[in-house]
C-alpha cells in the first residue's frame, strides 16, 4: 500500500484572451491560461491542497469552479459568481485553496460569464491516496470538448434577442480531444497483458459524446468521482459535465492494432451528413508495424442502442462500490424543467416556472448575514430560486423534464444517489407538445450509484437522493451553458443556521466585493429584512403554469 504525504500543489493561472484556431476552422477569440490553450490538466492526490493562483487578464470578471469537489467547510471556494463569491475583477488576482478529500475524475472550469465555453476548462485528476480499488498499470485521459466558430457571448445574445427567431439556427461544433482537433488524435499505446484506466471527461458547452473501443471489453468503474462495481459496457455516452472511468485489459498478443471511436452529437440537433453527428477515431496501438483491424466508427456507434443518459445501459443500473444502501427520505422536492415565453419577447428556461438571475449580493453572504431570516426563502429574491434545506435532512429530488431537450443537471457540493428513471405522466403536463415517452421505469440496484451530473431525458423524470450534510449555498443548474444562461438554475441554501456559526468568509473575498461596489451583507438586494428594492423586476411568463418550449 502506498501512502503519500499530503502536499500543497501550486498552480498559477494567468487568464487571458488569445486568438487561436483550435479546429482548423479559422482563428477566433478564446480564453486561455498563460497565453495558451489547451490548459494543462491538473493532477493532485487525495488529501492534497490544491492552491490555484488566478490572475484575471480579461475585460470582465472571472471565477473558477472545481466541478465535483465537495468544498466541505469551504463553500466560499466553490466559485459560481454571485452565488458563493464576487467575480475576480479585471486586473485582479485571487488564490483558491481546494482541500481535496475525494479521488476520481473532476474538472476545473470558469463559472462567471460562461467562460468555460470559450476554453477556460481542464481536467482535474485526483489520484487515490491509497491503492485504488482496481489495479491498472497506466491511465489515459480523454478530455472531450465541443468547439464553435463564435464566442459563447455571441451565441447567448442571439438566443436571448427578442428580435431574432427562436431557437437560433443550429450550430455544428467540432470536437476537441485532449484540447486539439479531434481529427488529429494520437494513438493510445497499449502493451500486451497490461490493464489501463481511461478517464473520459465531457467538458462541452452543449454536446454529448460517445466513446467505444473495437475488440476490447470496457468496464465502467467510476462516474463523476464515485467508484462503481465494474460494469461491462460496449461504450458509454457522456452529457456535458459528466465523467466516466473505463477499465480495459490489453490483448495477450501484439499482432494487430485496433481503434477507439468517438461520436460528437446532440439528439436535439437534426442530423446533417458530415456535420452532426461527427465521428472521430484513433489507433489502439500495440505495434507500430501491425495492421489496424478494420472497423467503421459510424456504423459501430450507430448500431449500438442509444439513450440520452448512457448508451447501452443507464447510469441507474450501476452499483456504488461503497455498497451504501438507498438513503431514507425526510422531504421530497419536485422540480419541473421547462422553457417559456415571456412578455418581453424573450424565451427563457425555468425550473418550477422561475428563471434564474443573479442576485446583487452573493447568496452565501446573504445566508450568513441575515440572521434568523436566512431560513426564509423570500430574502434571497424572486430569481435566485432559493430552496432552504435543513441540516442533515434526507432529500429526494424528483426532476421532471416535459421539455423537448435533454438537460444535464449538475449539483454543486454533493453527489446524489440515482434512485429511478421513468416516463412522465403526460396528464401532468398538458402544455407539453411532445409525445409521451415509451421508456420504462428503471430502478436502482440495492446500492444506488451516485454522481454529480445527471441527464434528465426528454419526457422522463429522475429521482435522486442526498443528505443535506454539507452546509453551504449550492447551485443546481443545467450544464448546457446556453440553458444555464437562459435561467435553468436554482440555489440550494443548505443549513444557513449552521453556516452562521461555523463559516468565516476570508477577508480578501469580502474586499473583492467591496472594491467592485458589491455589498457583502443583507438580502438579495443588499437591504435588510424583506426590502428587495433595487433588484430587477422578474420577467413575466406569457402563459401561466408550466409552459414548454414548442
Ligand atoms: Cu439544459
Amino acid at each position: 500500500m502506498v501512502i503519500a504525504n499530503a502536499a500543497r500543489v501550486i498552480v498559477n493561472w494567468n487568464i487571458g484572451y488569445l486568438q487561436i484556431d483550435r479546429d482548423n476552422q479559422g482563428i477566433r477569440t478564446a480564453i486561455g491560461v498563460n497565453g495558451a490553450l489547451p490548459i494543462p490538466p491538473v493532477y493532485v492526490t487525495e488529501g492534497d491542497t490544491l492552491v490555484l493562483h488566478v490572475y484575471n487578464g480579461l475585460n470582465q470578471s472571472t471565477s473558477i469552479h472545481a466541478h465535483g469537489i465537495f468544498q466541505r467547510n469551504t463553500n466560499y471556494m466553490d466559485g459560481p459568481a454571485m452565488v458563493t463569491q464576487c467575480g475576480i475583477p479585471p486586473g485582479g488576482s485571487f488564490t483558491y485553496e481546494y482541500q481535496i478529500n475525494q479521488a476520481g475524475t473532476f474538472w476545473l472550469h470558469g463559472h462567471d460569464h460562461h467562460q468555460n465555453s470559450d476554453g477556460l476548462r481542464t481536467p482535474l485528476i485526483v489520484r487515490d491516496k491509497h491503492s485504488p480499488p482496481f489495479y491498472y498499470d497506466k491511465e489515459y485521459i480523454f478530455s472531450l470538448e465541443d468547439w464553435y466558430n463564435a464566442p459563447f457571448s455571441e451565441r447567448l445574445a442571439d438566443t436571448l434577442d427578442p428580435n431574432k427567431p427562436f431557437p437560433p439556427e443550429p450550430s455544428y461544433p467540432h470536437a476537441l480531444i485532449n484540447g486539439y482537433n479531434g481529427n488529429h488524435t494520437g494513438p493510445l499505446l497499449f502493451e500486451v497483458g497490461k490493464t489501463y484506466r481511461i478517464r473520459l471527461i465531457n467538458m462541452s458547452t452543449t454536446e454529448w459524446f460517445k466513446f467505444a473501443m473495437s475488440n476490447h471489453q470496457m468496464k465502467v468503474i467510476e462516474a463523476d468521482g464515485v467508484y462503481s462495481v465494474p460494469a461491462p459496457v460496449d461504450g458509454v455516452t457522456l452529457g456535458p459535465g459528466q465523467r466516466y472511468s473505463i477499465l480495459v485489459s490489453a490483448h495477450s498478443n501484439s499482432n494487430y492494432n485496433y481503434k477507439y471511436m468517438i461520436e460528437l452529437f446532440a439528439s436535439f440537433i437534426p442530423e446533417l451528413r458530415g456535420m452532426s453527428p461527427r465521428y472521430y477515431s484513433g489507433r489502439i496501438e500495440y505495434n507500430p508495424n501491425a495492421l489496424v483491424v478494420a472497423v467503421n466508427p459510424e456504423t459501430t456507434l450507430k448500431s449500438l442502442p442509444e439513450n440520452e443518459s448512457m448508451a447501452w445501459m443507464y447510469d441507474v443500473e450501476l452499483s456504488a462500490l461503497s455498497h451504501r444502501p438507498a438513503l431514507p427520505v425526510d422531504r421530497s422536492i419536485e422540480l419541473v424543467l421547462g422553457g417559456a415565453s415571456f412578455t418581453d419577447g424573450i424565451t427563457r428556461d425555468v425550473i418550477n416556472n422561475i428563471t434564474y438571475a443573479q442576485p446583487l449580493i452573493p447568496t452565501l453572504y446573504s445566508a450568513i448575514s441575515m440572521g434568523s431570516l436566512s431560513t426564509n426563502e423570500t430574502i434571497y429574491g424572486p430569481q435566485s430560486h432559493a430552496i432552504i434545506l435543513r441540516h442533515l435532512e434526507y432529500i429526494e429530488l424528483t426532476i421532471y423534464n416535459p421539455n423537448s431537450l435533454p438537460h444535464p443537471m449538475h449539483l454543486h457540493g454533493h453527489t446524489f444517489q440515482i434512485i429511478e428513471y421513468g416516463p412522465i405522466d403526460i396528464e401532468m403536463f398538458p402544455n407539453s407538445e411532445r409525445n409521451p415517452s415509451t421508456a420504462s421505469i428503471i430502478k436502482a440496484s440495492n446500492h444506488p450509484m451516485e454522481r454529480d451530473t445527471i441527464v434528465i431525458p426528454i419526457m422522463q423524470y429522475v429521482k435522486l437522493r442526498f443528505r443535506a450534510d454539507n452546509p453551504g449555498v449550492w447551485l443546481f443548474h443545467c450544464h448546457m451553458d446556453i440553458h444555464f444562461g437562459m435561467g435553468m438554475a436554482l440555489t440550494f441554501v443548505e443549513a444557513p443556521d449552521v453556516l452562521q456559526s461555523t463559516m468565516n468568509i476570508p477577508k480578501n473575498m469580502l474586499k473583492m466585493c467591496l472594491d467592485q461596489g458589491i455589498g457583502i451583507s443583507g438580502n438579495a438586494a443588499g437591504n435588510s429584512g424583506f426590502d428587495l428594492n433595487g433588484l430587477p423586476t422578474p420577467p413575466i411568463m406569457t402563459f401561466p403554469g408550466t409552459s414548454v418550449r414548442p
